[in-house]
């Protein structure tokens, strides 16, 4: 028998409420034992007193509720306990649960998994959901919640399933070659073939903003020495996480912000002034500077705008640049800075002057760079990996000379779509096979 499995579903620690979970065939016999009353009415919180079985002790007073599978979380029976969050009572009642026959500590993530396995969820459910859970910002939150509650796997399972009608279609071509097919057939399925790599060429070709906006923004922060990058870097965390100096060659490690830009998760990353250095530490965090200027998505170039010397680079010169002019109480230099394609911004950091209309369009590019309009988007590199195998399936099907081929690849492409959602079944296309052509009877 499926073992019946249990948790603190809230973080452990101090707090109000503790809530824990309980699922699978057990979970009425658990509730039963901790309460010693009937089962209450499903799906209602119900107060009641928890007691340890064996001596009869209080354990805690508090909220059950009762959820019959399927129409649970998890499709099995499940039990939700609202205790009182102390670090007492929840070891309490987890290990007088413990003691019920039948029953174990939920391993991580097992909860949904079972969800899974229960059909109540595909694989692009379960993952909205934890990202759900570890969203930081607004845009996060959106797109993770969307994709929780299955628009994104919905996508998936209408390409896959006129994938499976072309197959069946292609099977039936090989299967019975002699039998009356409509005279357009083959037409049809290979006009739909084509369409859906275009839908699946449009859905893959999306800058990689989704990716970008689960996983969060990557912005640099390069220029030569003493520009004030680090003064930047602090007075956009709002805090002084990097060392501020009129040293030249201060920083030299790269330093790594978190923040919330306008909805959009951002890492901000603070970086040694790039010039021509002889010490070996400061050279080596020139040379991750430049690196982190290449990786980032989103690179913000500062330099002394009253007037510094600067050398060229290629750091300065890619595309999603800011061009950041600093120092801006201090005069303005007559010798030209190379201009981002993002704008470029005189201010001051030291006076605040200039900083708002700089930091409005730090969030104008960071936005464009995560906008994900409101259908549903990829989100991982494992969807994006196997639409780029569904695509080039159904390229390699368009081309195939023999039903046959065609077939073996349209197969390919099904899989590779059900490996994003975790569905694939031979029986569907058997049934659309039996239910569209009734050849033979
Ligand atoms: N006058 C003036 N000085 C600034 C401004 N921003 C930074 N500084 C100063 O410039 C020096 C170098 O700053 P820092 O942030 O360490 O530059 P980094 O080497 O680019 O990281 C420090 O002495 C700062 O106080 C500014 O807007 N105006
Ligand atoms: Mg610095």
């Amino acid at each position: 028998m499926t073992d019946t499995i249990f948790a603190l579903s809230t973080a452990a620690g101090r707090a109000g409420i503790a809530v824990i979970r309980i699922s699978g065939p057990n979970a009425g016999t658990v509730l039963r034992g901790l309460t010693g009353e009937a089962l209450p009415p499903p799906r209602q919180a119900h107060l009641t007193t928890l007691w340890k079985a064996d001596t009869g002790d209080a354990l805690d007073r508090g909220l059950a509720l009762w959820f019959p599978g399927p129409g649970s979380f998890t499709g099995e029976d499940v039990v939700e306990l609202h205790i009182h969050g102390g670090v007492a009572v929840v070891t309490a009642v987890l290990g007088a649960i413990g003691e019920l026959p039948g029953t174990r500590m939920a391993e991580p993530g097992e909860f949904t998994r079972r969800s899974f396995m229960n059909d109540k969820m595909d694989l692009t459910g379960a993952e909205g959901l934890a990202d759900l859970i570890n969203a930081e910002t607004e845009g996060q939150r959106r797109q993770a919640l969307h994709q929780a509650s299955g628009a994104l796997g919905a996508v998936y399972e209408a390409w896959r399933t006129r994938l499976m009608r072309a197959l069946a279609h292609a099977e039936a071509v090989i299967d019975f070659p002699d039998e009356e097919l409509p005279e357009d057939a083959f037409d049809a399925m290979t006009h739909e073939i084509s369409a859906l790599e275009r839908e699946l060429s449009q859905h893959i070709d999306d800058n990689r903003n989704g990716e970008r906006l689960r996983a969060g923004l990557d912005i640099a922060i390069v220029g030569p020495p003493n520009a004030g990058k680090s003064s930047l870097l602090n007075m956009l965390a709002g805090r002084d996480a990097a060392i501020v100096s009129e040293t030249a060659g201060t920083t030299r490690d790269v330093i790594e912000v978190r923040m919330d830009l306008g909805g959009i998760a951002a890492t901000l990353s603070d970086t040694a002034g790039i010039r021509a250095a002889d010490e070996a530490v400061e050279a080596e965090g020139v040379r991750r500077a430049r690196q982190r200027a290449l990786e980032a998505d989103l690179r913000i170039v500062v330099f002394d705008g009253s007037g510094e010397l600067w050398e060229a680079d290629d750091a300065y010169t890619a595309s999603q640049t800011i061009t950041v002019l600093n120092k801006s109480d201090r005069g303005t230099a007559s010798a030209p800075f190379p201009a981002g394609d993002q704008g470029v911004y005189r201010l001051s950091v030291k006076q605040g002057d200039g900083v708002d209309a700089f930091v409005e369009g730090l969030t104008a590019s960071a936005k464009i760079l995560c906008d994900v309009g409101d259908a549903p988007v990829i989100t991982r590199a494992r969807h994006r990996e196997a639409l780029g195998d569904c695509r080039d399936a159904l390229r390699r099907a368009l081309d195939a000379t023999l039903p046959e081929l065609m077939a073996e690849d349209l197969r390919l492409g099904m899989r590779a779509l059900g490996r994003i959602t975790g569905r694939f079944d031979v029986e569907d296309l058997l049934d659309i096979v039996f239910r569209d052509f009734c050849i033979g009877k």
